[in-house]
């Protein structure tokens, strides 16, 4: 972290919650991509890793009963957002324990308990999903806001535009989260999109735009909390691009040969948690050794999280019809 954010320095209890976020989703990717590895655990998996400061600064401004939409590369904001992490594992495994009785698995992510309504696997999707929420929202006249994240790929999708207008014209309560980290799929930025900043196309929409250093979870915070207040407040929606970077590829198991050797390297090198930590020690908000004392607690809960998800079972044949229809349906 290169600035000192003097002036806008969150309070304290904010920079240990996002150190706690940040710190989960890192050793919950570690702990995935071992898994994975050694065979221990079968799933897709879409790491979020490098765009954990996104979800910190975002989960540490939001409600519990605020409204969060994300995709299939959505770990981070379901651990940023506090899904409880045994119940989150065992989704990402197919475990009958999960969020969706292990049905949905990493693609669908829901916890409506936790406010994390929806996860979904096509791209730009989530945008007018989240203009319902937020609609629901002011029909039912609460101030809950909804927050929508998404990635540079989707930023090219109809949906995208048509959603910004919509929430524009309706002044709905959302913060359009647009996680730039430089590719979709296998296609970099600059091949696929016609503006140096996607922030800039807020103005299409007359509604504010920002482009902010998405792996300093001090910046997103900073930039979503003008957002978040300007959404509860009814003022209408904003977009917020933050800049950053996937270090695992598109899927996990992608060779990367599209990603320049070198620029990955830099990222990875830049590591935003390491940065982070560093940061708050170096500014002696905190002592090294009580950040040691989390790291340890969260390990121990991701340990108990991995343990509980492998140990549970799959969902029987007996749910294959359960949760499908709204009403009662027995199959002939
Ligand atoms: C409508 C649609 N088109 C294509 C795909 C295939 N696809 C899956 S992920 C992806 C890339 C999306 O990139 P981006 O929005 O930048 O998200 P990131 O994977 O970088 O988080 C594509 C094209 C899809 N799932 N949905
Ligand atoms: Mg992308």
């Amino acid at each position: 972290m290169s600035e000192t954010h003097e002036e806008g320095v969150p309070d304290i209890a904010i920079l240990l919650r996002m150190f706690k976020i940040v710190t989960a989703i890192s050793r919950t990717d570690a702990e995935f991509r071992k898994a994975l590895l050694a065979g221990r655990a079968r799933s897709t998996y879409y790491s979020p890793k490098g765009q954990e400061c996104i979800s910190a600064g975002i989960g540490a401004l939001l409600r519990q009963d605020d409204y969060v939409v994300t995709t299939y590369r959505g770990l981070h904001d379901h651990l940023g957002k506090g899904v409880p992490m045994r119940e989150l594992f065992a989704e990402f495994l197919g475990r009958a324990t999960g969020t969706c009785k292990g049905k949905g698995g990493p693609m669908h992510v829901t916890h409506p308990a936790s406010g994390l309504m929806v996860t979904t696997g096509i791209v730009g999707s989530g945008l007018p999903i989240a203009n319902g929420l937020a609609w629901s929202s002011l029909l039912r006249g609460t101030d809950q806001v909804t927050v929508v994240n998404f990635g540079d790929g989707a930023s090219n999708i109809g949906a995208f535009h048509e959603a910004l207008n919509m929430a524009a014209v309706w002044e709905l309560p959302v913060v359009f989260v647009y996680q730039n980290n430089r590719y979709g799929e296998h296609t970099r930025y600059e091949a696929a999109t016609s503006v140096p900043q996607v922030a800039l196309r807020a103005a299409a929409y007359g509604i504010p735009g920002c482009t902010v250093d998405g792996n300093d979870p001090v910046a997103v915070y900073g930039a979503a909390k003008a957002a978040v207040a300007r959404a509860r407040t009814g003022a209408g929606p904003s977009l917020i691009e933050a800049m950053t970077y996937r270090f695992w590829g598109h899927i996990f198991g992608d060779d990367m040969r599209y990603m320049p050797a070198g620029e990955r390297q830099a990222a990875m090198d830049a590591d935003p948690a390491v940065r982070y930590r560093n940061w708050l020690v170096s500014q002696a908000h905190f002592a090294d050794a009580d950040l040691a004392v989390i790291e340890a607690e969260v390990d121990a809960e991701v340990e108990d999280a991995m343990r509980f998800a492998l140990g549970s079972p799959p969902p029987g044949p007996a749910e294959l019809f359960t949760d499908v229809y709204a009403g009662e349906v027995v199959p002939a």
